[in-house]
């Protein structure tokens, strides 16, 4: 089931990315500026290589908006790369009389597409288009399109935000005061942990992977709050939340692993200790939970706490101090190529985390509430809270 369906195009050094929405009812302000915040917030991060000095990332609307506002077709957004002009002969779309050879990849990189997805597409005289699409600067173009389905959660008082929880080994175990102090510390990290002695140790543990020619991974927080009970449905394997925004998560470039609540943890205890307890208020005539262990979803539904996603990110697979390999043409034993690359983006991964789940949220709360207006969403979200409150 899919009410809002998106889809990314472009390539590392080609022109530009390219994110397409379709779904999204008319009357959501969607806002270039608040956009552009997002995409400036996934180029920051400690530990990022020397492309995001080249790139300043701006989306450019091409269709599905006016005067700031959603009409119902599909929204086109356009991010130019401005590295593209150092890359116009290896990415020509038409085809050039001579090519630097230095360009071509044929040591693939352990741990990257190169290998798996020169063989599947028969890619036998350069890997170059591989590492093209499967890099992670296509994220940027999925964060405009999720930074457009967050105004649109926005509009209903559904609110994300993200912090990064370890970088390479380093975990941040302060506990946080409020979610509006986490969020604050957060963005003002250079690693986006809201912890500054923790972040110190995490700057110190990307330096000496960068002295050490090598790469870190991480993990990474993401909390929703405002979300009404009942998106997504226990009734068919699809339609379930948790495995929706599992599979979002799971498909940003390097993330290895997704919890939900208290994540891999709830296979050590009993069940009295895993379950959240239920109490119903009559004064607002709402159910709630006296915790949140099962981080918001129950029965692959929203049960109306807040969400609580855990994802993990694998190491950056471009080493500059290569892993073992085997040339595609001589088919001997060699170095994996080197191409410039971030040593940690696990900061970024938390931006991107952020916007991709406000897609995969947004889709499940269109595919509840329908309408082809923002107006028409809101009179079945609140006639929808009526019938809850007298449930
Ligand atoms: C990436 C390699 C680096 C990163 C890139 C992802 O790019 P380049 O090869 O041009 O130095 O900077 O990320 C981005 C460009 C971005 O916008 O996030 C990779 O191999 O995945």
């Amino acid at each position: 089931m899919t009410s809002l369906r998106y889809m990314t195009a472009g390539e590392s050094h080609g022109k530009g990315g390219l994110a397409f929405i379709e779904g999204l009812p008319a009357g959501v302000p969607v806002t270039l500026e608040k956009l552009n915040r997002q995409l400036q917030r996934r180029q920051q991060g400690y530990g990022r290589g020397g492309r995001m000095r080249i790139e300043k990332d701006e989306v450019e609307s091409l269709s599905g908006v006016r005067f700031g506002q959603s009409i119902g077709a599909p929204i086109a957004l356009w991010i130019k790369n401005r590295d593209w002009e150092n890359w116009q002969t290896e990415m020509s779309a038409v085809p050039v009389p001579e090519f630097d050879s230095e360009k071509k990849v044929l040591c693939p990189r352990p741990g990257h597409a190169d290998l798996s997805g020169g063989l599947k597409y028969h890619l036998q005289d350069d890997l170059r288009p591989v590492l093209e699409r499967a890099s992670a600067r296509e994220t940027a173009a999925r964060v405009a399109a999720g930074a457009v389905a967050r105004e649109f959660l926005e509009a209903f008082g559904i609110r994300i935000l993200g912090h990064v929880t370890k970088i390479g080994g380093v975990a941040n175990e302060a506990a946080y005061p409020s979610l509006e102090a986490l969020e604050a510390a957060a963005e003002h990290s250079e690693v986006r942990c809201f912890d500054p002695a923790t972040a110190q140790r995490m700057k110190a543990k990307i330096d000496e992977a960068k002295a050490r020619g090598d790469s870190v991974g991480g993990g990474f927080e993401l909390i929703v709050t405002g979300l009404p009970i009942g998106l997504g449905s226990y009734v068919e394997w699809d339609r379930k939340l948790d495995g929706r925004l599992a599979q979002a998560l799971m498909s940003i470039q390097a993330i290895k692993g997704v919890e939900l609540g208290l994540g891999f943890e709830v296979g050590n205890r009993f069940g009295s200790q895993v379950h959240d307890q239920i109490t119903y208020d009559s004064t607002s005539q709402t159910f709630s939970h006296t915790s949140n262990g099962a981080g918001g979803i129950e029965g692959g539904m929203s049960n109306g706490e807040p969400l609580v996603l855990h994802a993990v990110m694998k190491p950056i697979s471009t080493l500059y101090r290569p892993l073992q390999s085997v040339h595609i043409h001589t088919k001997e034993i060699v170095k994996a190529g080197v191409e410039r690359s971030d040593h940690c983006a696990v900061p970024a991964a938390c931006v991107i985390g952020e916007n991709v789940i406000a897609l995969t949220v947004a889709d499940a709360f269109l595919e509840k509430f329908g309408g082809d207006s923002l107006i028409e969403t809101r009179r079945n979200y609140h006639a929808y809270l009526d019938q809850i409150r007298q449930f």
